[in-house]
């Protein structure tokens, strides 16, 4: 990984001058604790008192099948950061039980109970619009890993997220999906209640316009839907649906594709990050073949430390990471680089190191973070085939 900047001299006097005065406009001030300030830098940053990070997770509910993988993996990082020496790690976990309200307290736990230096989640946008406007007026920083929705960064100073916007998860699979299997006529069904399938619902009509391909059913649903017949009905009517996209957390998904497939629609089904599950291919069984994805991550990529990962994970854990795990594993590191930079667990150094990071050679490939908070990443296109992700050679 390499900084767009060093540390010294000016760098230490806009710290200081920011971590002594309030930070922006409606953000609360936050002193500096010089106790989470170290010695040296890079590698060789020691810093003695204990750097506590939240991570604010769906640990059970609809989105448990995404927060227990990031779970395992922000934990078998943190672990091995430990292990290295010189910083050392608490992480402090808070199940947001996929609500918003309990987002919220979550939240307001880790920053007010436990003074975070840095909070890691939370796992749905749904979540992310409410408490990261939180996060911001308490000047503590966010790194969103699986929140993928459109305007992520916009919510503030502090907000970052490492996880490919869905926006460019769908820009990669439809095309690809275009190349591989001739598509011209689509179904569009998505879920508009939710913040993160309706902003990539946008993303669809924009990448289907771009890519000239004409839309001849458009049906919506919500959330806690399970019965899809009314949308379905409208597909199978017509003879000439090439393809269907579809914009669904898992649990409208699975009961949704198998529905299709027992309806006889047998039209390949293409979506983004939330399909980039092996616990949605696993509900799924059967029904999830051919299912084309757009995401941040593949057990098949040769991206660096991947196969190690993968080692590691399935030994500690005993079952293989998914991108969910990969995202939140890559966090940890990427807030360790951060601090490491200035040798300062503050919340205002993290916040202006951690939209510093250039070019980190990752496990999800290379990897950059910006001021405005958002990831650049190359997308991966995968499709399943015998139940397993394969890569889509487009
Ligand atoms: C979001 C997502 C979900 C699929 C994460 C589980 O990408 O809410 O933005």
């Amino acid at each position: 990984m390499r900084f767009k900047r060093i540390s010294g001299a000016a760098m230490a006097a806009a710290l200081l001058a920011a971590s002594a005065a309030c930070v922006s406009e409606g953000t609360e001030s936050t002193s500096s604790d010089d106790s989470l300030v170290g010695t040296g830098t890079g590698a060789d940053c020691e810093i003695d008192e204990t750097v506590k990070v939240g991570a604010v997770l769906s640990l059970t509910e609809a989105a448990a099948f995404a927060g227990g993988y990031q779970q395992e993996g922000i934990q078998l990082a943190f672990e091995e950061l430990n292990a290295a020496g010189g910083i050392t790690y608490e992480l402090i976990v808070e199940d947001d039980k996929t609500s918003v309200e309990d987002s919220v307290i979550a939240f307001e736990k880790v920053i007010n109970r436990d003074k975070v230096s840095v909070i890691v989640g939370p796992t749905l946008s749904n979540m992310a619009f409410t408490t990261f406007p939180d996060a911001e007026s308490a000047g503590v920083p966010a790194l969103g890993i699986s929140t993928t929705a459109e305007g992520i960064p916009d919510l503030g100073d502090y907000i970052f997220r490492n996880s490919l916007p869905e926006e460019v998860a769908l820009a990669a699979s439809i095309p690809a999906a275009k190349e591989t299997l001739g598509i011209e006529k689509v179904a569009v069904l998505y879920d508009s209640a939710d913040e993160f399938t309706a902003s990539a619902y946008n993303t669809i009509t924009d990448v289907l316009t771009d890519e000239g391909i004409e839309v001849v059913v458009e049906e919506s649903f919500e959330t806690t839907d399970t019965d899809f017949a009314a949308q379905l009905t409208k597909v199978k009517e017509r003879d000439d649906v090439d393809a269907v996209i579809l914009s669904a957390l898992p649990g409208a998904t699975v009961p949704l594709v198998t529905q299709a497939r027992s309806l006889d629609i047998t039209a390949p089904i293409i979506g983004g990050n939330a399909f980039n599950s092996p616990v949605l291919v696993g509900l799924l069984a059967d029904a999830a073949e051919g299912l084309i994805v757009g995401g941040a991550w593949s057990a098949a990529s040769d991206t660096t430390g991947n196969a190690e990962f993968i080692t590691n994970y399935t030994e500690k854990y005993d079952r293989a990471p998914d991108q969910f795990a990969a995202q939140a594993y890559t966090a940890a590191y990427m807030i360790d680089q951060a601090i490491r930079a200035d040798c300062d667990a503050n919340r205002e150094a993290i916040k202006d190191n951690l939209g510093q990071i250039l070019e980190y050679d990752s496990i999800l490939g290379t990897i950059s973070l910006d001021e405005s908070g958002e990831v650049s990443q190359e997308p991966v296109v995968q499709i399943v085939e015998n139940g397993q992700f394969k890569l889509l050679e487009g």
